[in-house]
């Protein structure tokens, strides 16, 4: 790696970019989140991030933050954080072209589907699609955002799929600017979808994968495995044209807190999902890009699951956030359809050298997580949510089968409902076994307590 590089650092000011296409109201579920990352050696240890937010809620004023490069010179830039959205100023183009090696970088982006943007506070059945001249113009803006920022990834969300004028739109004006498209409609015609685009001029896609939950969701997610056109060197004399895998994703929203369960296995899919395509395909351990909008609760089970399998928050690593409490709120990526205020696009990377544990192991202490805050919710303490889960077992231990009634039945009382969705025979099994940890056929109070 070029020992000399240096980033400039960027003025502390609030800035209103002058070139940037203006967003104001036309978004009012606006994410941006744009990543670069430099110098993709074996483990991808430099890192460059710029977000764009879109502050919903003041004047819907665009943006710009900066973070740096770890493992290098580059300093990280933000140091001075007064307000809970720092404000950040880096040109892009500059930023990279002193780097001396390729660099990559990634967007990803709610677009805020028109059937769902709704117009009337009073009447909420006024959706955006409605008409087309306000959707139009809004997804323009998106578009010559998009063309102005040329990411190489580009990861859209809640991607019109089901508008033919509107999908032409962005995959005529992606493709002539280079990139390859590729989209995906969600399940039972939900209307919308994703949209990813790599721009060829970074990226040969060599590989792509769509995976269904088939959940009550009806949510979808796409693997793209692509390799870098430039190399990459990684001394002197080699240099790599780099392999990564991208997901591009969009979780469902938490309607209710029994839907965790649902969301966090939507995510353990999409883990076993990219450990059978690795496998199946004997390739070596790669980089791997999460992208999109996931539960943003830093808090949340979501991503505390991933962390826990060795991925990064890029924007949290940029600013240097911790996982706990105190950063757990400072970034603001959405306003949701309920007005509220949250931080949920993320830009998920892993890169191969971070020891993790078995992902069987981790989804099972996630999912025990979730099943026993439902539980704590309710009041229950810990020996009292054993004696719920060991129903009327005669012994003072949990059977298999009072287990999976629990898991399987709709209880009214603790809401568990959400856990009759997706779990299959076997996860719930795998679930078992890690709680039985003697493996005598039960779990009794000790073996609860570790869980
Ligand atoms: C960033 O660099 C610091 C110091 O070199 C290191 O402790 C930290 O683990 C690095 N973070 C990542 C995500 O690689
Ligand atoms: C709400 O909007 C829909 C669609 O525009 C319209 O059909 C309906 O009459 C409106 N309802 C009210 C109460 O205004
Ligand atoms: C690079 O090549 C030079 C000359 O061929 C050699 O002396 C050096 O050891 C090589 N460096 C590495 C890191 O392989
Ligand atoms: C989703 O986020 C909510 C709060 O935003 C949190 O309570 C919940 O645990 C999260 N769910 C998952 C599965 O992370
Ligand atoms: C908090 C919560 O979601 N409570 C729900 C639990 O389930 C019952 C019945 O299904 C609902 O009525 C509650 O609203």
């Amino acid at each position: 790696m070029n020992q000399d590089i240096t980033v400039p650092p960027p003025s502390n000011s609030v800035h209103k970019p002058k070139l940037r296409p203006t967003l104001n109201s036309y978004f009012n579920k606006p994410t941006l989140f744009k990543a670069f990352f430099f110098c993709f050696l074996p483990f991808l240890i430099s890192f460059f991030l710029i977000a764009y937010l879109n502050q919903s809620g003041k004047n819907s004023e665009m943006v710009l933050l900066a973070g740096f490069c770890n493992g290098s010179d580059i300093a990280n830039v933000d140091s001075s954080e007064s307000k809970s959205v720092p404000f950040q100023e880096t040109r892009t183009g500059h930023a990279c072209s002193t780097m001396g090696e390729p660099c990559i970088s990634c967007t990803t982006f709610n677009i805020l589907a028109p059937i769902y943007k709704r117009l009337d506070q009073q009447n909420q059945s006024v959706r955006e699609s409605d008409f087309r001249a306000f959707w139009l113009a809004r997804n323009k803006k998106i578009v010559n955002w998009l063309l102005y920022e040329r990411s190489s990834i580009i990861c859209l969300q809640e991607f019109w799929v089901g508008n033919e004028e509107l999908v032409h739109m962005y995959e005529e004006s992606l493709g002539a600017a280079g990139y390859d498209t590729f989209k995906l409609a969600r399940t039972n015609n939900r209307g919308d979808g994703l949209l990813t685009a790599i721009h060829k001029e970074y990226f040969k896609v060599l590989n792509r994968r769509e995976l269904f939950f088939n959940d009550f969701g009806d949510r979808v997610a796409q693997l793209l495995h692509v390799q870098s056109v430039a190399p990459f060197s990684i001394n002197q004399n080699e240099s790599v044209q780099q392999e990564i895998i991208i997901v591009n994703t969009h979780l469902l929203f938490p309607h209710d807190s029994s839907l965790s369960i649902v969301r966090l296995h939507q995510v353990y899919q999409i883990l076993q999902y990219l450990e059978t395509y690795q496998r199946e395909n004997k390739l070596s351990q790669m980089p791997v890009i999460l992208c999109g909008d996931w539960n943003g609760s830093k808090r949340g089970h979501v991503y505390k699951f991933l962390r826990s399998q060795g991925f990064v928050s890029s924007y949290d690593i940029a600013h240097e956030y911790t996982d706990s409490d105190a950063d757990a709120h400072k970034w603001v990526s959405h306003r949701n359809h309920r007005g509220n205020i949250c931080g949920v696009d993320f830009i998920w990377l892993r890169n191969p050298h971070n020891s993790q544990k078995l992902l069987k192991i981790s989804w099972a202490e996630a999912a025990f997580g979730i099943i026993k805050y439902q539980l704590k919710k309710v009041s229950l303490a810990e020996n009292d949510a054993f004696a719920f889960l060991r129903a009327d077992s005669s012994g003072n231990h949990i059977t298999y089968s009072a287990f999976c009634d629990a898991l399987r039945q709709n209880y009214v009382q603790v809401n568990l409902t959400g856990l009759s969705h997706g779990l299959s025979f076997q996860e719930t099994k795998d679930l078992w076994v890690q709680a039985d940890a003697d493996g005598n056929g039960v779990v009794d109070y000790e073996e609860f307590k570790v869980i």
